[in-house]
This record gives structure tokens, C-alpha cells and sequence, in this order.
């Protein structure tokens, strides 16, 4: 049940974080629109705000890419004192760029799930009508489409990532392997700005972001091109949260397809294709868990993390799997469950990985959006007594700490950004 306090704390986070245009991921670190913040976000007004919610998702589709892409950051006022401004992205001129500066790559596709979320939502469902959801539609089709097909090297339908940034994950220990065989070089001259709202140890290492910005600047030499990207970026992989968010929303997005009439045949292929081969690909019988796919190398990444939960949330472990991943590693404390070293779960990886770093942004911390997501999942498994108490503890954090964007698993403290958009509107999906 939401509390008037909490609802009142959520209102004044996300309306002193809102630009009139979109409502930003934080006050200070985060100044622009960020692609899956501003999806999640939508669902925290919908409880005060409801028709700011419907804003918060036409903002966000309205910096598409004419090849269909929704990028990442949308830079809808221009610069500000956040690395790398619009300008550096150098997608001025480019034929498939969209109308607003932004990012040249995107971010976990969770808008659809958000949409079909807001439409079974009596605050949200009667202020939209049919022509909107329909445009909606079809640009939401179009990204799922580009991320099927243009992203996709090998046919699978499986889309692959070019830089760690578009997991959303950024820094994860997953993508450490990779990073550390990619040696940076012609660097073009730039200033690293997050590091003055966040501690320097809770944010990536320098070596890390050196190699991010040299990824960019791959991505500029190559005009952004979707065939090259593929061809020559160092970093090819097959993320498993970021495909089972994809599931999960070709899922919503045929929900809303069939509602309005359309067919949906496309959308079906694309999930048959992707349940065909995901174990295939990324499940570990030995180990009775999921690891991601470095596409570039043609193997595994042998990182125990958060992400193998998330596949529950689109359905695609059978029973008997989804129970190996309950059983052997969300409830084993040597790994992701307090009682052992951590107090909080879900650490975004196994406290037994050497990698583990408890307040280091992604490569341990928990987050608000990765727990939200990860009870959903257990939700549709019939783990609802888990997901319970998933949300009970979570919210106990935000409680304690406030909306952070991150937690330190062994103590529940406060790491990263202070007043974080996604963390309170989440904090109203868990209580409610
Ligand atoms: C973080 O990513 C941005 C780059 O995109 C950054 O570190 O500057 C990630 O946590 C990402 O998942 C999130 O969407 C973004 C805004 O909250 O911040």
C-alpha cells in the first residue's frame, strides 16, 4: 500500500527533477533524458500525475532515429555541464539521425512494458486515445524492428550491444574481460564530469571511461553506420537482461498490437525465434544459470550476475529452470542472498565474484530498477512470498536512505546520486 508520505516524498523528487520537458534521471549528475529511466519514470507519475506520464513516453519516442532507433540520451535543451554534450556524438547531418540532438546509441527497450503497464492502470488508461497509441505503436514496432534485424549480425534476431553503455550496466564486471583488451588511443580531448557530484570510487574506473569515450569516437569514425558498428566495434555482445527486457516487451508490445487491430505476425516470429534459441546461447547446465555472449569472440562471459534473474521477468526460463536460479543462486548467501557477507540483496554480482566491488555503481550495488524488475519475475513464477519480501527490503532501503541510485549490499548504505528519479517512482510500484 503507498503511504501519503512516500507518495508526497516521490512527488517532490520527481517534480524537482522535472524540466517541463521529460523529468531527468537526477538533479545534478544526469541533466538529460536517459532512454529506460524515463520509461520506469512514466510509471511513478501515473499515481500523481497521469497525464504527465503519457507526456513523460511522447518526449521519449519523439527523439527516434529515422532508421527506427530510440537513443539513449536525448539532449532536448541543448548542453549542459554533463560529459559528453550533444555535440560530441558528431550525429549532426546524419541521414538517420532524428530531429533532436541525442546519443548515437540506445538502451534496454522497457517502453513498451511501461506502456501496456499505464494502459491496465485505471489512472492512466482513458487519457490516451486510439491515434496516439497507434503512432505510439509503430515507433515502438520500428525500434524493435532496427534492434531485431539492423543490430543483428548472425540472424538470430538476438541484438547485439556496441558499447557497455547501451545495457544500461555500464561499468559491470561482465563487460571487464573485453574492456581490458581494448587499449584506447587518439583519444579526442574531453573532460570527465561525473566524478564531481559522485565519490570517484563509487563511479567507473579511469581506465574503464577512457575506453568508453574511445568507443565513441570508433562509433564517430564510422558515421554511426549500423553495418560497420557491427563489423568493427570492439565490444559485440549479446547482453541477457537487455534481450530479456526485449522479450518481455515484443510480449506488451503484441498485447497492444492486437488491441488495435494490427498484426502482429512480425512481432510474434521475433519472440518464437528469440525462445528458440536463448538457452541455446546462454544457459549453463552445470551451473544451472544464464551468462552472456561475447559476439565478438563466439563465447560465454563468465561473470555471475544480477542479470540471469531478469530473464524471469519475460518468461523465458522453463519451471524447472527458473527454480535452479531461485534456489541455487538468488538464495545462496556465498552469492546474491543476504546472511553471509551481504546484508541487501540483489547485488548487481555475486559477492563471491573477485570483481565484486560493493559501492562501485554496477559492479555490485543494489539497484531500485534491477530489484523491480527482478520481483516481477518471480511474480510470474509463482514465487510471490519472495517478491514480498523482495519489495519489503527494498523499500526498507529507500526508507532508510532515501532515493539513492544505488546501495551498498553489505550495510544498505546510500552510494551514487541523491534524489534519483527511478528510484522513487519504482519505490511506488514496489509499495503498491
Ligand atoms: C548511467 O549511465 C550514464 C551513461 O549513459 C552515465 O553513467 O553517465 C547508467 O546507470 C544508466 O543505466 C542510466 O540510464 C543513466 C541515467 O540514470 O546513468
Amino acid at each position: 500500500m503507498i503511504s501519503e508520505s512516500l507518495l508526497a516524498r516521490v512527488r517532490t523528487t520527481l517534480k524537482g527533477n522535472d524540466t517541463g520537458t521529460f523529468i531527468k534521471p537526477s538533479p545534478g549528475q544526469y541533466p538529460h533524458q536517459w532512454n529506460w529511466d524515463s520509461a520506469v519514470i512514466a510509471l511513478g507519475l501515473s499515481y500523481f500525475d497521469p497525464a504527465r506520464a503519457w507526456a513523460e513516453v511522447e518526449s521519449l519516442l519523439a527523439s527516434q532515429w529515422r532508421d527506427g532507433m530510440v537513443p539513449h540520451i536525448i539532449y532536448h535543451h541543448g548542453p549542459s555541464d554533463y560529459f559528453p554534450p550533444p555535440d560530441f556524438w558528431q550525429t549532426a547531418g546524419l541521414a538517420r539521425a532524428g530531429d533532436i540532438p541525442s546519443s548515437a546509441f540506445t538502451q534496454p527497450p522497457i517502453l513498451a512494458t511501461v506502456v501496456r503497464m499505464l494502459l491496465e492502470r485505471p489512472s492512466t488508461a482513458g487519457l490516451i486515445d486510439d491515434a496516439t497509441l497507434r503512432r505510439h505503436y509503430d515507433r515502438m514496432l520500428a525500434w524493435h524492428r532496427w534492434l531485431h534485424v539492423t543490430r543483428c549480425p548472425d540472424g538470430s534476431g538476438l541484438p547485439c550491444l556496441i558499447h557497455p553503455w547501451e545495457s544500461g550496466a555500464d561499468n559491470s564486471p561482465r563487460w571487464a574481460a573485453i574492456l581490458d583488451g581494448i587499449t584506447p588511443a587518439d583519444l579526442p580531448p574531453y573532460k570527465r564530469r561525473d566524478t564531481v557530484h559522485v565519490k570517484v570510487d563509487e563511479r567507473p574506473r579511469p581506465e574503464d571511461y577512457t575506453r568508453f569515450v574511445h568507443m565513441i569516437n570508433l562509433g564517430r569514425q564510422l558515421r554511426w553506420e549500423p553495418k560497420a558498428l557491427l563489423d568493427q566495434m570492439p565490444f559485440l555482445v549479446q547482453d541477457i537482461m537487455y534481450i530479456a527486457i526485449l522479450h518481455r516487451a515484443d510480449e506488451d508490445l503484441a498485447w497492444l498490437g492486437a488491441r488495435l487491430g494490427a498484426d502482429t505476425g512480425e512481432i510474434d516470429a521475433w519472440r518464437a525465434g528469440t525462445t528458440a534459441i536463448f538457452d541455446q546461447r546462454f544457459w549453463d547446465e552445470k551451473r544451472g544459470f544464464y551468462y552472456d555472449y561475447d559476439a565478438r569472440a563466439g563465447r560465454r562471459i563468465d561473470m555471475a550476475s544480477y542479470a540471469p534473474f531478469t530473464t524471469l521477468f519475460a518468461g523465458l526460463p522453463s519451471a524447472a529452470q527458473a527454480e535452479r536460479l531461485v534456489r541455487e543462486h538468488l538464495l545462496n548467501p556465498a552469492e546474491f542472498a543476504p546472511g553471509g557477507a551481504l546484508k541487501v540483496g540483489v547485488p548487481t554480482i555475486a559477492a563471491n565474484e573477485p570483481l565484486f566491488g560493493p559501492r562501485r555503481y554496477w559492479c555490485g550495488p543494489v539497484w531500485v530498477i534491477i530489484n523491480w524488475i527482478i520481483g516481477i519475475g518471480l511474480r510470474r513464477y509463482g514465487y510471490d512470498a519472495l517478491a514480498d519480501k523482495l519489495a519489503a527490503d527494498t523499500l526498507a532501503l529507500v526508507d532508510d536512505q532515501g532515493f539513492h541510485e544505488y546501495y551498498d549490499p553489505r550495510d544498505g548504505s546510500a552510494c551514487g546520486a541523491a534524489d534519483f528519479s527511478w528510484s522513487a517512482a519504482l519505490a511506488l510500484e514496489l509499495a503498491a
